[in-house]
């Protein structure tokens, strides 16, 4: 079998979720690489030996650039703050390097284009990570439209709350606190939280025709960690949006850091003409199913706990009736990559298909500025 030599750049939360995939996934599926975890690259030389010990990978790197003349590395992944995602991947691409970037894209759409160009002028195999497509009850409700059993659909509706920025005292900036930072995030909850809703809903309904937006950012100045000094806030702390959709379906997103009592609660419903879906992060293995062709006296919301055989990805782990996790989104999201690499079909999103969430963001950002409706640009 072919070697399918790793590197991973970068070692935060992202870089372990993604090492972990690599690890696990030959043990429960049968890809067609023989994945080898070559090099694990973080600017912190410390922190990358630490993880190189922990995470099993043969050597370390303190910066990206070492990977571009490197031949024995066949695929990079980029685990890094969003305003390096485009340097990084346009340069790897042109070296002829396989490429998994985390979400989002980049920091705006004409950054992302240029993304797009770099890996397809280089015919490179391309993801981008919004891993919940993997979760096997958001893969279900994928099939379950496809298969029309929902109709026509009327309403999308979907949500991503938390509550850890509240405090004042947290700062911006440094480790996974770039987040709050304007300048390295591009965005707050609309790239790093709706984003993940954007993609789902693109991928469950279709387009994305116009939206409606309002943010607000409730914490104005926060210290800066790399700075020492008080600066301005310039995320978006919270936002709301309408949208219509090419298909005539209505939509809400809503995504703050500050619901109190909520982690990551990322919820979604859609309601068909024949039938409605739900599902809600913080209960993943569940879909709800709502179907009104059943008779009336059993109609009624059924709760599929998507753990049997037949389920989408299940097979591949313990026995019907177990549940999986968070991490294992990343398992599927790696095992539908390397099909699609060996295959020459890929596997979405690709970076072309992130285009398109980066296109609604910024008309998100755009409406939420001018108080107008704002037309999404098209992905040519
Ligand atoms: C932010 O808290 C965050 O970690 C996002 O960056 C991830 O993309 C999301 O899946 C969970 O929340």
């Amino acid at each position: 079998m072919k070697k399918l030599n790793v590197a991973i750049v970068g070692c935060g939360f992202m870089g372990r979720t993604h090492s972990n995939a690599y690890c696990k996934i030959g043990n429960f599926f049968d890809v067609p690489y023989e994945i080898v975890r070559k090099t694990i690259c973080d600017f912190n030389e410390e922190k990358a030996r630490a993880h190189a010990a922990r995470w099993g990978f043969e050597s370390v790197e303190t910066d990206w650039r070492r990977l571009l003349d490197r031949e024995d590395i066949d695929i990079v992944d980029i685990c890094l703050p969003n305003n390096m995602h485009a340097e990084a991947a346009i340069a790897l691409a042109k070296a002829g390097k396989m490429i998994i970037c985390e979400k989002p894209l980049a920091m705006n759409g004409p950054e992302g284009l240029k993304m797009v160009k770099a890996v397809e002028k280089a015919g490179v195999p391309n993801l981008v990570s919004y891993n919940y497509r993997r979760m096997p009850a958001v893969t279900l409700a994928k099939k379950l439209i496809e298969e029309g059993r929902l109709g026509r659909i009327f309403h999308y509706r979907a949500k991503f709350l938390q509550d850890w920025t509240i405090s004042r005292d947290l700062p911006q900036g440094g480790d996974a606190l770039w987040r709050l930072d304007v300048k390295v995030a591009g965005s707050g909850v609309t790239g790093d939280l709706l984003a993940h809703c954007i993609d789902t809903a693109l991928w469950l309904n279709g387009s994305m025709d116009k939206v409606n937006a309002m943010t607000e950012t409730f914490i104005k100045e926060r210290k800066h960690t790399l700075t020492g000094k008080v600066e301005k806030v310039g995320i978006d702390d919270a936002c709301a949006f309408l949208a219509r959709f090419s298909n005539g379906s209505l939509a809400t997103f809503e995504s703050t850091r500050y619901a109190r009592g909520h982690k990551a609660l990322y919820t979604f419903e859609i309601n068909g003409e024949h039938a409605s879906i739900a599902w809600d992060l913080h209960d993943s293995h569940r879909l709800q199913y709502f179907e009104h062709r059943d008779p009336g006296a059993l109609r009624g919301w059924r709760s599929i706990h998507v753990t049997d055989g037949d389920h989408p990805y299940m097979k591949n782990w313990w026995v019907p009736g177990l549940t999986i996790g968070y991490e294992h989104s990343f398992v599927h999201q790696l095992y539908d990559f390397l099909q699609g690499a060996a295959s020459g079909k890929p596997t979405g999103p690709t970076f072309r298909d992130a285009l398109e969430t980066q296109y609604v963001c910024d008309a998100v950002l755009k409406s939420a500025r001018t108080s107008r409706w704002e037309k999404v640009a098209k992905v040519r």
